[in-house]
């Protein structure tokens, strides 16, 4: 490639230019019309965009053509200077396999390296010849349906059906969509839902959960169950919904988290993410002698000689998630911008 990053080199966004457009070039050449066109919007509208270095996610979100998956990737590249994506792409052909078959919900990155050295080449050969968990079964079959991004309306109204679901069995139930959705995301990667009652135990919410997943199932609105971790102080449930009326719709990933009323607040920050910006909370809670886990804020938590716990330490906060930043002393972040 010659003369790469010369052209143009006015544009404060040369460097997003240039990856962006690598980026395109491989969506292109696999045939992928739909992400090739919002690359070449964004490309476009960077190369108008001469007076300002594109570093936030706010001032990308604002420019015309592009949503919050590009805005992401233009911040991740003005302030890495790369795109782990593209490095992906790049990667030789073994690797994208290890990848297609670590994208298999409930696949871990374990299980896809056995199935590439078992020497599986397609979703196909995996569901012919490999041996697999139902759930992992369900994850090829619908491969494609999880993959696809949940428009915002479409999560609402997955909500919508949530709520209307829990008013029958018990009405002081309360439903969040969380996750990507409650940052603002436009669109979402699956569906994250809380189930909460003030002042309520766990036990009582496990018997909910039983009563509105059977209940949902009944109408149609979930079509699989695909995993369930069930807690002391709390259940996970994993599956997949479709709204009702669209036959042919993709069926969506939707997750239930449980949750005590008393501990709300962690549970809120927790399933708010992003993932990266846990990451930092939790970081800056060990650093200042703290802990932060989804149930909540811990002062003096034990650790023996190989840092293993010996106990939770005495707890701090877990009602108030506006609390928990206090304690850490950060300045309060809305979801929006809980972006890293
Ligand atoms: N989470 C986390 N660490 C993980 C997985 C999840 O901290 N390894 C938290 C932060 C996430 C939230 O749970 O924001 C929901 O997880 P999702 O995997 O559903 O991620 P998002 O909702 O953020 O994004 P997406 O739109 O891809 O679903
Ligand atoms: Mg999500
Ligand atoms: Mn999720």
């Amino acid at each position: 490639h010659k003369h790469d990053g010369l052209e143009g080199s006015q544009n404060p966004n040369t460097r997003t230019i240039q990856i962006l457009t690598q980026m395109m070039q491989i969506y292109s050449s696999l045939n992928d019309q739909w992400r090739t066109r919002s690359y070449r919007t964004a490309i476009t509208t960077l190369k108008k965009t001469t007076t300002t270095h594109i570093t936030t996610y706010e001032s990308a979100i604002s420019l015309p053509g592009i949503g919050s998956r590009l805005a992401q990737k233009i911040v991740e590249i003005a302030t890495t200077d790369r795109l782990q994506r593209l490095e992906y792409a790049k990667l030789d052909p073994q690797d994208q396999l290890l990848s297609l078959f670590h994208g298999i919900y409930g696949v871990g990155l374990v299980q896809a390296r056995k199935f590439v050295a078992a020497g599986y080449t397609t979703l196909e050969d995996l569901k012919t010849h490999a041996t697999l968990t139902e759930p992992q079964r369900i994850g090829i079959e619908r491969y494609y349906d999880f993959k696809q991004r949940i428009p915002r309306e479409e999560v609402a109204r997955h909500g919508e059906i949530v709520s209307e679901a829990l008013k029958m069995i018990d009405e002081k139930v309360e439903s969040h969509i969380m996750g990507s959705y409650r940052r603002g995301a436009k669109d979402c990667g699956d569906i994250d839902i809380i189930l909460t009652k003030p002042s309520s135990k766990v036990e009582e919410l496990h018997e909910v959960l039983e009563k509105l997943v059977k209940y949902l199932f009944e109408i149609r609105f979930l079509m699989c169950g695909l995993a369930i971790a069930r807690h002391d102080d709390g259940t996970k449930w994993h599956g997949a919904s479709k709204l009702p009326g669209e036959v042919e719709g993709p069926w969506r990933r939707i997750d239930f988290l449980v949750v005590p009323g008393e501990e709300i607040g962690a549970a809120f920050l927790y399933f708010t993410g992003n993932d990266v910006f846990n990451r930092s909370m939790r970081l800056l809670a060990s650093r200042k002698g703290m802990r932060l886990n989804q149930r909540g804020l811990y002062k003096d938590v034990m650790r023996g000689k190989n840092r293993e716990k010996i106990s939770e330490g005495t707890l701090l906060e877990s009602k108030d998630e506006k609390r928990i930043f206090e304690i850490l002393g950060v300045p309060y972040r809305p979801p929006e911008h809980r972006i890293c």
